[in-house]
């Protein structure tokens, strides 16, 4: 497998990385797996995920008595916005992972992780691709921001700005906000399938919170090792597809070359804030085991 990994972390095609999902080899320990972590999350989130997810679960038919077959959820995912589900094996090359998205196919890894990783697990297994990214697909202004991404994400790859991109990324898909009548509710997929940081987001006082601002996010650096010192906000998903999509991205990314990153301790003075967090998290951090993304 690990050979089959690399090689598919070098694959350039989209072909070359897809594999069967093979739904009829999961094991009953698997699917009790799928079942904890199904009924974990649905009690953590009630209350602090946006509606617009709940209703993604339901289009879609999930649950939690078994593993999602993909052929019996794309038949729901396609009916409502034209994406499907594809199963590969963990992470891919940036170019086929965007032309993917930018197709509307979104690539699911098909491994479910060991009761032992309940908690956090490197790599992202069927549990945080499909529980975490697939319901708001459902969405159509998010599933056209999705695509939009793929496309930004194709050219970003000859414009050398995927470093760059990678943060609009982290701060909106993995771990974005919805400001819903004042209060703030989860939408990013980092948050919907880990335990601690569901309730971390949106119960501790530590973390910012900040309204999106494409310039500011992608100037953001991000530590992939810890719960988020910043969170950013949006009104709604029309509102994110309009932002990203009217902006030519060429111009952001030289910005970007031209500056550090900013960290995501510090408040600047152009952020619109929406919860100054109290940083005692983060406080008396030990050296940050990952470089800043
Ligand atoms: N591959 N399977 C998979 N899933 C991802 O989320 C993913 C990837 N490859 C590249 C990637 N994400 C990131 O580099 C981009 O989001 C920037
Ligand atoms: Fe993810």
């Amino acid at each position: 497998m690990e050979k089959k990994r690399h090689a598919i972390l070098a694959a350039q095609s989209v072909a070359e990385c897809l594999v069967e999902q093979d739904w009829g080899a999961y094991t009953p320990t698997e699917h009790k797996t799928w079942e904890t972590l199904y009924n974990r999350q649905m009690a953590t989130l009630e209350g602090h995920a946006c509606d617009e997810f709940f209703a993604g679960l339901k289009t879609l038919r999930l649950g939690a008595e078994r593993i999602p077959d993909f052929l019996e959820m794309n038949r729901h995912l396609r009916a409502a916005t034209g994406w499907e589900v594809v199963a590969v094996p963990g992470l891919i090359a940036s170019r086929p992972f965007f032309t993917m998205l930018a197709n509307r196919q979104f690539p699911a890894g098909t491994f479910v992780r060991t009761p032992e990783q309940l908690d956090y697990l490197e790599e992202p297994d069927i549990f945080h691709d499909v529980f975490g990214h697939v319901p708001l697909l459902t969405h159509p202004a998010y599933a056209a921001y999705m695509q939009s991404y793929g496309r930004a994400g194709l050219d970003a790859i000859d414009l050398k700005g995927v470093k760059f991109l990678a943060r609009l990324n982290w701060y909106t898909i993995e771990f974005g906000l919805l400001l819903v009548g004042g209060a703030l509710k989860a939408y990013g997929a980092g948050i919907m399938s880990s335990y601690g940081e569901a309730r971390y987001v949106l119960d501790d006082p530590s973390p910012h919170v900040l309204e999106f601002d494409l310039e500011r996010v992608l100037r953001t650096g991000y530590y992939i090792d810890d719960f988020q010192s910043t969170y950013f906000a949006i009104d709604s998903f029309e509102a994110l597809f309009t932002e990203c999509i009217e902006r030519p991205f060429a111009p952001l990314y030289e910005s970007c070359r031209r500056q550090p990153p900013l960290t995501p301790f510090s408040i600047e003075a152009t952020d619109t804030v929406l919860r100054r967090g109290s940083g005692a998290y983060w406080k008396d951090f030990p050296a940050r085991k990952t470089a800043l993304k």
